[in-house]
């Protein structure tokens, strides 16, 4: 593992609950660095996409149907083994299983409303940043605070 890219998408649910700053608080205090951050309505073609791994199981549908019932928030972040760290954040996927101090854990009770999305490899990762973003939206910066955290 290295220091890499990764791809989080904060849910529609996010932003109608006024989370948006407490889960990217989080992200950032961890010391993943924000490289691209984009608020957008994903089209059912872009999410359907996006899930191609899960289509025809039974909770495909609904999926598609929540991720496109609002605004989304897609982000890269970087760091070291950023995708690992990430999902150890976020917690598991079924928040009956996400440990309290999760984003998940503290933040979600469904499955279906699981409230972030987070890559899980950094081979997913690559995919999806290049579903989200174009290349130009990336931002490489010099990070003053790296040699405090990394
Ligand atoms: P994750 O990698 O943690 O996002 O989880 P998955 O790719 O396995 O699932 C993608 C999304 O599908 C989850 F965020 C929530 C939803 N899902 C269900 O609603 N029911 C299931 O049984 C599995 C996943």
């Amino acid at each position: 593992m290295a220091f890499e890219k990764t791809f989080a998408m904060l849910k529609p649910g996010i932003l109608q609950r006024r989370i948006v700053g407490d889960v990217i608080r989080r992200l950032e205090h961890k010391g993943l660095r924000i490289q691209a951050l984009k608020l957008m309505n994903i089209t059912p073609e872009l999410a359907a996409q996006h899930y191609a791994e899960h289509k025809g199981k039974p909770f495909y549908d609904p999926l598609i149907e929540y991720m496109t019932s609002g605004p989304v928030i897609a982000m890269v972040l970087a760091g070291e083994h950023a995708t690992h760290q990430l999902r150890k954040i976020c917690g598991a996927t079924n928040p009956d299983e996400a440990a309290p101090g999760t984003i998940r854990g503290d933040y979600s009770e469904k499955m279906n409303r699981n409230v972030i999305h987070a890559s899980d490899s950094p081979e997913s990762a690559a995919r999806e940043i290049a579903l989200f973003f174009k290349p130009e939206e990336i931002i490489e910066y010099e990070d003053e605070h790296a040699k405090w955290i990394v």
